[in-house]
């Protein structure tokens, strides 16, 4: 490491004094002016962890659903997965050094990490349409030159693409070519594959409405369309020509407000969908006859994909394991139908992607979302392998038909991360093969009313969870205040947790009415 390099890089970049970040649920986060030297010390980070893992890692600069003034980075291990926990807590202690500590910093995570400095570095960059991501992909660039790491500028793109491409990369080829025309060729051939078989062809398929959050779907699924059957009909809202990232639309909006965003404008019973700010979530939504607004989230989403997947696998007839994975905020509605009814294991986890994702390999069939909309499905291996084989060979007319079924779901679906472009592709599949329209989707079961709220407390580390951050073991006596009124109300749930992106307590709670709720 040539240290006076290091020196006259970080001083172009330098920490405003007595500012500490932390590496969190969604990496930094913050207003885009406190995130310059956080992003050259990231680039710094990417080379050491490509060191250490001897692979290409991603770095990506995104805010996701946040305000267009603030951004993020976040680092994409090399299967695509979140950077590995482990070095969470390296990438705080670089963030936050201070400049004379920075070269110290740097040899103690060598040290601890067991990085041989010696192996070459390969880091892959993309970057959201926030006006500040531009300039700070810059400053990343920066810490990965001064260490001496090679590096690969994807530029715009969205944040599964980039989970994709480093995937891609990592296992030379066999997820598909690390390239946005590879992510669009392997996507598209396997939808169009999937749709040739619906009887319902292009009535079911027009007029999906899309709305962008003003952010970089717009431009990605503008540059996908040519790939796409021409009985697709997407129409692009919110496309960010005019108005601002996230402001009053995108997946969060809705989700959050259980409102249709601005700028779409929407006929009753029309098929519509919305997308946050960096693609890797989304909602779909219509309004009924009557002019009512129906939300359909993370849960329905899993709910239509596991429907679909477990009557694929009953058909080829294999023992592959099936589970769902949530987290607490999941409606006792949707957990209820898929254990009760689908009869499919449902297991629940910390929010965070992280946690899901994890808990998802352990099946041969891994379907997780967070009802917020960010959510895929994971094959296994031994999984694909059989689905695979069974396309190819197998003799039984049904059962080879449902094995390549299956088999394009594998490659339309982003197994490295929740792809809104990939999800919608999924959904609009899904309801094609089955003749489904949403508000039949809609009626697989009946959410619960509930309520979702956020309050800020003096210190939200005074509230401690456990049982998947079901309920609360400090301060004491809280949890016995919450079952103590939960009992009273039929069908009710209720949890408090402190969040992991912001600086506020949430209370979730749900029962049988609204009021109740
Ligand atoms: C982050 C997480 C998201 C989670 C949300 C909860 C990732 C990539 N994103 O956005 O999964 O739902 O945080 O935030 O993990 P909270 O802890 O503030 O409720
Ligand atoms: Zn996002």
């Amino acid at each position: 490491m040539d240290s006076e390099a290091l020196k006259k890089y970080s001083a172009l970049h330098p920490k405003p004094a007595g500012l500490t970040l932390q590496y969190g649920t969604a990496g930094f986060r913050t207003k885009a002016e406190q995130l310059d030297h956080v992003m050259f010390r990231m680039g710094l980070l990417a080379v050491l962890r490509s060191k250490a893992v001897v692979s290409t890692i991603g770095i990506m600069v995104t805010a996701s659903h946040n305000p267009e003034e603030d951004n993020g980075v976040k680092l994409i291990d090399p299967l695509g997965e979140m950077l590995h926990p482990s070095w969470e807590e390296y990438a705080t202690q670089l963030a936050n050094a201070e400049e004379h500590e920075l070269q110290q910093t740097i040899t103690e995570i060598c040290q601890k990490a067991a990085v041989n400095q010696q192996k070459d570095a390969s880091v892959f960059i993309g970057r959201d349409t926030r006006p500040s991501s531009e300039k700070l992909s810059q400053s990343v660039i920066d810490g990965i030159f001064v260490l001496g790491g090679q590096y690969h500028d994807y530029g715009l793109v969205t944040t599964p693409q980039l989970h994709y491409v480093v995937c891609c990369q990592n296992t030379q080829g066999q997820y598909g070519k690390a390239t946005l025309e590879g992510y669009y060729e392997k996507l598209s051939k396997a939808f169009t594959e999937l749709i040739k078989q619906s009887s319902s062809s292009g009535k079911s398929q027009k007029h999906l409405k899309i709305d962008c959050a003003n952010g970089i779907g717009a431009l990605k699924l503008s540059e996908m369309e040519p790939y796409l059957p021409k009985e697709v009909l997407i129409q692009l809202y919110n496309d960010g020509t005019k108005e601002k990232l996230n402001h009053l639309c995108g997946a969060d909006f809705v989700k959050v407000h259980q409102k249709p965003p601005r700028g779409l404008d929407m006929k009753p019973n029309e098929r519509c969908c919305s997308f946050d700010g960096d693609a890797d979530r989304i909602v779909y939504y219509y309004q009924d006859a009557t002019g009512l607004f129906h939300l359909i989230d993370g849960d329905k989403i899993a709910t239509l994909i596991s429907i679909f997947l477990k009557e694929l696998l009953v058909k080829v007839g294999q023992s592959l394991k099936m589970a769902v994975v949530q987290t607490a905020y999941a409606n006792g509605s949707s957990t209820r139908y898929l254990e009760e009814t689908l009869k499919v294991p449902v297991h629940c986890v910390k929010t965070g992607v992280k946690h899901l994702h994890h808990k998802a390999q352990e099946f041969d069939v891994g379907v997780y979302f967070e009802a917020n909309g960010h959510g895929t499905v994971l094959f296994s291996k031994a999984a694909e392998t059989k689905i695979r084989h069974l396309a190819k060979e197998e003799k039984d007319n049904e059962k080879r038909e449902a094995a390549k079924v299956l088999e394009n779901m594998i490659d339309l679906i982003n197994q490295t991360v929740g792809d809104a472009v990939s999800d919608m592709l999924v959904i609009e599949a899904i309801l094609a093969l089955k003749g489904l329209t949403l508000q039949q989707w809609d009626a697989v079961y009946t959410d619960l009313p509930n309520r979702l709220l956020k309050i800020q407390v003096a210190d939200r580390r005074v509230i401690d969870t456990t049982d998947a951050e079901r309920r609360a073991v400090t301060p004491p006596g809280l949890q016995e205040k919450i079952d103590a009124l939960v009992k009273k109300y039929k069908l009710s749930r209720a949890f408090v947790r402190p969040s992991g992106t912001e600086d506020v307590v949430r209370i979730y709670a749900e029962a049988d009415t609204q009021v109740r709720a």
